[in-house]
């Protein structure tokens, strides 16, 4: 086999150097309305939607290098069905507190309600035919999804992790799949948060421990490697 690693920290990844389009996915985790657009979850509850807007443009570029290398693409989105049925109370409530109540109107239509207008993945990263795409009602794409029985069914070892939040769903899902034993990248330039301090300290917690969860990259160095 011949090696191959992205230039990565602590490590160069993946571990084993076994970089395949065969055995590699790039998972776009929420990129919705309701995480970046105007009107949406994240802006009703007043944030900075220059932060998660940020990593579209550099996602919009791996996604052409990825499909052109032939790598696995799944995407991910966040909401809940239409009676609530899957919303925890606690969850409902907690969203009610910041003013941005999850199931209720709002200028996007329900707010993180599948089907809405805000729940949809926005325009510039739509999935491309035959990508699936992981209907999810938490934080975790492994959490009440068959996300897992995909990746093992196609025989999927390395998972470049991209996204928001880097601290919420993305970082739940890397720590989901590390535990599971997927080689995890996540990328600084492909992920923003509602927080930077937020985001940079969730880019600073993987690298802990030798690479507690994997690795951390930038999106040209994943290009560079499979270029
Ligand atoms: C949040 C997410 N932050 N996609 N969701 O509630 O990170």
């Amino acid at each position: 086999m011949a090696r191959k690693h992205v230039n990565s920290r602590p490590y160069p990844w993946p571990w084993n150097g076994d970089l395949r389009p065969e055995n590699t996915a790039l998972i776009v985790i929420d990129m919705q309305t309701d995480f970046c657009g105007v009107g949406g979850y994240v802006d009703k509850m007043g944030y900075d939607l220059s932060l998660t807007r940020a990593p579209i443009e550099p996602i919009r570029t791996l996604l052409a290098a990825s499909r052109q290398a032939g790598w696995h693409i799944f995407h991910t989105r966040e909401g809940h069905r239409p009676d609530l049925s899957d919303l925890p109370a606690n969850k409902r409530w907690r969203s009610q507190q910041i003013g941005a109540g999850i199931g209720e109107p709002g200028p996007c239509g329900r707010i993180l309600v599948r089907g809405e207008p805000g729940w949809e993945i926005i325009p510039e990263l739509a999935p491309a035919k035959g990508e699936p795409v992981i209907d999810k009602p938490g934080k975790g794409s492994f959490c009440a999804t068959d996300l897992e029985l995909m990746l093992r069914t196609r025989g999927i070892d390395n998972l470049v992790l991209t996204g928001i939040t880097t601290d919420v769903c993305v970082h739940t899902t890397m720590r989901e799949a590390n535990d599971r034993g997927f080689e995890c990248l996540i990328l600084e330039d492909c992920t923003g948060a509602t927080d930077m301090g937020n985001h940079l300290a969730a880019l600073k917690m993987v690298q802990m421990q030798g690479g507690v969860f994997g690795a951390v990259a930038r999106s040209t160095d994943v290009i560079e490697a499979i270029a």
